[in-house]
């Protein structure tokens, strides 16, 4: 008997099924490590294998005479799929599902960067099919055919599990699609996108969330927005949004030898609310998605610019047409042509009345992608007499364009004298060119002035995104961003953006640090203004509520939030996740609220989506 069971064991040992399972499973349990980073070993097993697992044996069942060209076979495309979806995800940050590996052959794009995508690690996928499968089927090709007699048993078994685990997965939402392959698996989570296509709508069946659920979910009590302490202080003002190019939050009240960087925003802050904690939220779509969250307060799409997944000819219920319903003009000004980032498309969708791109502002003192932003201010003064004859109020929505990638100025624009060593980097330029915008800010202010409006304007000053970040950043550059923040530049330093609400004789000159979001822009300005909007909204007024949850699309895996502590970097293809101490920057323990955040996180991004398709249908 015992002789028996040992025979057993030993047969199921040596047999060429187990070994070629062992094979199996660590491929899949390198793969999950490289794109996930999952070291869980029960969850690929009992997740993962069971479904690429199934698809062999069934392979090796229909295959009858010729198991061996079948598991070999199945083995190469394995490796392929694993290779390609390993590329993808270095690319573009995202695991691909079925859908996108069958675009990226339509697609030139991800061609030229294959070669930098790979490491030769990778090709180590291919050892099993060269070398290992070979080997085994070298010794082991004389047994029968029919030593894989218990392939059906086993198919059974793995298509048990494979069902369970994909009717859970169906339970869940699904909002981030590398989130969702690595919660519930690779193959699960095509299964559900692939049901989530067929029925054509994503999200049909969203909970809705009411501005209380949403309160609750940031982890504030909900205050109906009329009873905010703010409601209406701002009422009947002027409005001037000033969305600043890639204007950075530690520019702010920072000196380099005694200069300041932003003499003239430094200065306005006496008369402002300065919000000096809240963060970048666009995604693909960069200045435009900012755009569109200042002007719907709801996340952007993430991998595509949103504008590109807005209908052409739809009507959003947008902070421009709230205003325009509340008796403002609205006008928009942007000095680059309006076919970038799709403008002539989201412009109209807003709504605005009047829309000034590169036909009407003059292309004067080019820098850089178009004319210096003194020309911009200079057409906005121009056009200002004639908005305020026509309307009582004016919207006036201002994007900058001079401080962009690379930031290099021409001399007489260079305000700084800055130290030798900055000179040539990509910091040094930045400062200056941050410091020739500061400088045009405040002479638009000073125009605000002498047209006799500015005590009854609200401007609100913001940046889209970081300048520096990415390749063009040297060490050179890190050296010098220590030397200037006294620390080393840390992602928070990269996504905090400035927002500044000036309004005189209201503020004076007040520093708020509670946590915010791009996406808290309008509903802080709305309330300010004491006008509601009449649909809903996913940020919240930032001088209202203490607490906040931010999501971060593109720039952050999804699965990222941001809360009043901590900043966590789900795992992505290049890094395992990591939670921050946001007062420290440090890496923190994991603590057990931080899967809550996660799943908050993802419900509110997946309703402001929900909402978003929901508007474009009506
Ligand atoms: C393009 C300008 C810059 O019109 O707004 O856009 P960015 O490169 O920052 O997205
Ligand atoms: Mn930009």
């Amino acid at each position: 008997m015992k002789k028996n069971w040992a025979k057993n064991i030993k047969n199921v040992v040596l047999h060429p099924f187990t070994w070629i399972m062992l094979i199996l499973l660590i491929k899949i349990i390198a793969f999950q490590i490289v794109i996930f980073d999952n070291k869980s070993f029960f969850h690929i097993l009992i997740v993962e294998f069971p479904m690429w697992a199934l698809f062999l044996t069934i392979f090796i069942i229909l295959f009858k005479e010729r198991k061996w060209l079948a598991i070999w076979l199945y083995n190469l495309g394995l490796s392929t799929l694993f290779i390609v979806v390993i590329f993808y995800t270095r690319y573009f940050s995202t695991v691909p599902s079925y859908y996108d590996v069958k675009q990226i052959y339509q697609s030139n794009s991800v061609g030229g960067t294959v070669a930098l995508l790979g490491t030769p690690y990778d090709y180590l996928f291919f050892l099993d099919v060269a070398v290992i499968l070979p080997l085994i089927w070298y010794f082991k090709r004389g047994d029968s055919p029919r030593s894989f007699a218990n392939a059906k048993k086993w198919a059974i078994g793995f298509s048990c599990v494979g069902l369970i685990t994909t009717i859970i997965a169906f339970f869940y939402p699904l909002v981030d699609v590398s989130y969702f392959a690595k919660k519930h698996g690779y193959i699960q989570s095509q299964f559900v996108q692939m049901y989530e296509r067929s029925i054509g709508k994503a999200f049909a069946e969203n909970e809705y969330l009411s501005d209380k659920d949403l309160a609750k979910l940031k982890g504030n009590s909900y205050v109906p927005f009329t009873e905010h302490d703010t409601y209406g202080l701002a009422k009947d003002r002027h409005v001037f949004v000033i969305q600043v190019e890639s204007l950075q939050g530690f520019t702010i009240k920072q000196s380099i030898d005694g200069q300041e960087i932003t003499p003239n925003l430094n200065a306005l802050l006496k008369e402002s609310a300065y919000f000096d904690n809240v963060y970048q939220q666009i995604g693909a779509g960069n200045t435009s998605d900012a755009e569109w969250l200042m002007h719907t307060s709801l996340y952007p799409e993430g991998m595509d610019p949103t504008v590109n997944v807005i209908d052409n000819g739809s009507e959003i219920p947008s902070l421009v047409r709230t205003l325009k319903d509340n008796g403002y003009g609205t006008a928009t000004y942007h000095a680059d042509d309006i076919t970038y980032w799709s403008r002539d498309k989201l412009y109209p969708a807003l709504g605005f009345d009047y829309i000034y791109t590169s036909e009407e502002i003059p292309n004067e003192k080019e820098i850089g992608f178009g004319p210096a932003d003194e020309v911009l201010f200079n057409f906005v003064e121009s056009q200002l007499p004639n908005h305020l004859n026509e309307h009582d109020k004016m919207y006036s929505n201002i994007i900058t364009l001079t401080n962009h990638t690379p930031f290099e100025m021409p001399e007489e624009f260079k305000y700084l004298d800055l130290p030798d060593e900055y000179e040539g980097t990509y910091v040094g330029n930045y400062l200056q060119s941050v410091r020739y915008t500061d400088e045009q800010i405040g002479l638009f202010i000073k125009q605000l002035k002498k047209l006799g409006i500015y005590d009854d304007s609200l401007v609100l000053i913001y940046g889209d995104h970081s300048g520096l970040h990415g390749a063009p950043v040297t060490e050179k550059d890190y050296e010098i961003l220590k030397e200037i923040l006294g620390h080393g530049y840390n992602l928070q330093d990269r996504f905090v953006v400035p927002v500044i609400f000036t309004a005189p004789g209201i503020f004076h000159g007040e520093t708020h640090s509670q946590l915010g979001g791009q996406i808290d822009l309008m509903p802080t300005l709305l309330n300010l203004l004491g006008i509601e909007h009449n649909t809903q909204m996913i940020g919240h007024n930032l001088f209202q509520y203490k607490h906040n949850l931010l999501g971060m699309r593109y720039y952050l895996p999804g699965g990222s939030f941001i809360s009043d502590n901590t900043l966590y970097t789900a795992p992505s293809a290049k890094h395992p996740a990591v939670l921050y101490n946001r007062e420290t920057m440090k890496k923190t323990k994991n603590t057990k609220n931080m899967q809550k955040r996660i799943d908050n996180t993802l419900q509110i991004m997946q309703y402001s989506d929900y909402i978003r398709k929901e508007m474009e249908e009506e």
